[in-house]
């Protein structure tokens, strides 16, 4: 087709190719006898642009054909898109709340997918929705998590996320849950503070939903578009699972901007000890059963339970987070250097959508015990993405194919068991 950009699967591991070309192709495995031993499933991570968002923000548009912007010319080409990719799991983001209820949702759910939406707080109407196939998982809980909190003046954002387990459909053996969240954090390129304060919430509601009776975590798909950049404070907090944060200026912490001049340095610590989440980005109240008064308060055991815990860590300046989470994506062409870039319009053409996941630990591979412990998926595939220079020779983004100001994010995971 004219103007249209091919990408391709790129094969991670050679091991894995002849599999997931496979599994690409027909979705089967022909080798039967391993097939009751592993689960594989894709995952989509897109920001398909609300319609209100790109009307507020018309002149990053500018560059672009009228027609393309109408709704009702990109939702078809959106949805021609994400039906050819049929990933098992999508995460969506800037979904429009009237769009969801009446062609999203519907459409997605003729194509055989589960929906669930959360939708910001406040006076924009759009949202997360993380939609997956019936055929391959159940539901086992959805858990939404609101970044806004009356009570706390740093957290004044209407942002989400959105977390699910899902349990895979295994003919034979038992497989454990798997963890998708999605999120869309803040924009603001100098409110840093904001920004990890919500990554904070998020992993410490993962940490909830993906903690199992053992202690361990269950694997886990962590999606969405984090508005920072790759090698910027909060990409590596989430990849390094700890992040010092002493004296940096919270213009600084997301990477989208160069300059942070006359800017404040983030305060230690970096939310107030009433959030209720540890600088290890958990709950400080561990599901106690909630015992609630008549208007709602926590009973006070549960509130000096969290005092505690806090004057403990009160002077630190380091973040830290329990997961091993890698990238599917390097974030650069290995052989040019040139960065990749998920979002691309008239201001920018960078990297801000990320599909993390917690990887297997080669080192506890010869250990079955140990792998399941380690809660680790093992990334088989993943679509390539493409350079700001590739985007531009089809006029940048939307174009007549492409119809959001992002590209989709895809990958091919594997659960061994
Ligand atoms: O960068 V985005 O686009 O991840 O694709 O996330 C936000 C921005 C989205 C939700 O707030 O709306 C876009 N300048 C540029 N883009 C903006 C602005 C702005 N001032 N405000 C919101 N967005």
């Amino acid at each position: 087709m004219e103007g249209m950009i091919k990408r391709n699967w790129e094969y991670v591991c050679d091991h894995n190719k002849e599999n997931a070309k496979i599994l690409g192709e027909e979705n089967v495995d022909p080798r039967c006898e391993d097939s009751e031993n592993k689960f594989d499933f894709s995952v989509m991570s897109y920001n398909i642009l609300s319609q209100d968002l790109l009307e507020d923000n018309s002149h990053l548009y500018r560059h672009c054909r009228r027609p393309v912007l109408h709704w009702s010319f990109r939702f078809p080409n959106i949805l021609k898109e994400i039906k050819h990719f049929d990933a098992d799991v999508l995460c969506l983001q800037e979904v429009q709340e009237d769009h969801y209820g009446k062609e999203i949702r519907p459409s997605l759910e003729s194509l055989g997918y589960h929906c669930e939406y959360k939708m910001r707080t406040g006076r924009k109407p759009d949202g997360c929705a993380i939609c997956f196939k019936h055929s391959k998982f159940s539901l086992l809980s959805v858990n939404p998590v609101e970044f806004y909190r009356r009570d706390i003046p740093l957290l004044d954002r209407d942002n989400i996320g959105l977390v699910l387990l899902l349990q895979p459909k295994m003919p034979c053996a038992a497989s454990p849950a798997i963890c998708v969240a999605n999120t869309h954090l803040l924009y603001n390129p100098r409110r840093g503070d904001i920004k990890l304060t919500q990554l904070a919430m998020l992993l410490a509601e993962i940490s909830s939903v993906a903690h199992q009776r053992d202690g361990s975590f269950c694997p886990i798909v962590m999606c969405g578009d984090f508005n920072s950049v790759p090698g910027s404070p909060l990409y590596s907090f989430i990849k390094e699972g700890r992040l010092n944060y002493e004296g940096l200026a919270i213009g600084k912490v997301s990477g989208q901007e160069q300059s942070s001049r006359g800017q404040r340095i983030l305060s230690i610590p970096i939310w107030p000890p009433n959030l209720g989440i540890s600088q290890n980005c958990v709950y400080e109240v561990q599901q106690v059963p909630k015992v609630e008064t008549s208007d709602g308060d926590l009973t006070q055991t549960q509130l000096e339970k969290t005092e505690v815990l806090v004057t403990a860590e009160k002077l630190s300046s380091s973040l830290q987070h329990h997961f091993s989470l890698s990238s599917v994506y390097s974030h650069y062409f290995p052989d040019t250097g040139i960065p990749e870039v998920t979002t691309c319009h008239s201001r920018s053409a960078i990297t801000v959508d990320y599909i993390f996941y917690s990887a297997e630990k080669e080192d506890v591979a010869g250990h079955p015990g140990a792998v399941a412990l380690a809660g680790g998926l093992k990334l088989l595939a993943r679509l390539s993405l493409l350079t700001e220079e590739d985007l531009w020779t089809v006029n940048g983004l939307p174009n007549e194919n492409n119809s959001s100001d992002h590209l989709p994010l895809l990958a091919k995971f594997r659960l061994e068991l």
